[in-house]
């Protein structure tokens, strides 16, 4: 039963009860729950495309740890770490994930760096993703409570193909942006540019 997963010292000192614990204090209720039920939804990927099931739990717990954080511990946390000052143009939705991998590393001793990964592209995805990291990006998106144009197409992508549902985001999440003018981060651009293209039927 997942209660009970120990994980492998070498990627966290904590058992998944602590883990789940310690995110509980940082998240209110509808977001902790959303962690949760992307924990399920990675183990499953994780189980398909032969990832790590434990990485996939941790990552999938820890993915959204600083979602709920105040501006300024991201500002604090952006100079402190020497992180790229073009960071401090955007906002939470581009810093929980980026900026908070690195405090999930201090404040949840988690050290491995594809599961650190997986929590920083959660949200711009990079140009080359591991299978876990994409099996976050997408069991994210995919969150069986998440109801949009589209995410039935994404969920069964996700399942069949999982390179080509993360150009399907990947493509989504860019039209979206631009369809109502936000700023869109270098990275997703970079994103779009190594996962879309090479599908002409998306
Ligand atoms: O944290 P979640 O809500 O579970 O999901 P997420 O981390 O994937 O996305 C958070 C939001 O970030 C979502 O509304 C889309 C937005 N987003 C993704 N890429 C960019 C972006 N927002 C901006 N401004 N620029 C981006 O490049
Ligand atoms: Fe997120
Ligand atoms: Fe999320």
């Amino acid at each position: 039963m997942t209660k009970d997963l120990v994980y492998h010292e070498h990627l966290t000192p904590y058992t998944r009860e602590e883990l789940v614990e310690k995110i509980h204090t940082q998240l209110k209720k509808p977001r902790f729950e959303h962690v949760l039920r992307v924990e399920q939804v990675a183990m499953e990927l994780a189980k398909e495309n032969d990832a790590d099931v434990e990485r996939a739990s941790i990552a999938g717990l820890c993915h959204d740890y600083a979602k709920q954080r105040p501006d300024a511990d991201f500002i604090t946390a952006i100079k402190a770490y020497h992180m790229d000052p073009d960071l401090l143009n955007y906002g939470n939705a581009i810093w929980h994930g980026l900026v908070g991998a690195e405090l999930v590393r201090r404040e949840l001793l988690i050290d491995d760096e594809e599961i650190l990964n997986a929590i920083r592209y959660h949200t711009t995805g990079a140009p080359y993703m591991t299978t876990l990291e994409q099996i976050i990006y997408m069991a994210d998106y995919i969150d069986p409570k998440r109801d949009f144009d589209g995410v039935e197409q994404a969920r069964q992508l996700s399942h069949e193909d999982l390179p080509k549902a993360v150009a399907y985001q990947t493509k989504r999440t860019l039209a979206y942006l631009i369809a109502k003018n936000a700023p869109v981060y270098p990275a997703t651009l970079t994103t779009y540019n190594a996962w879309v293209p090479q599908y002409s039927d998306l």
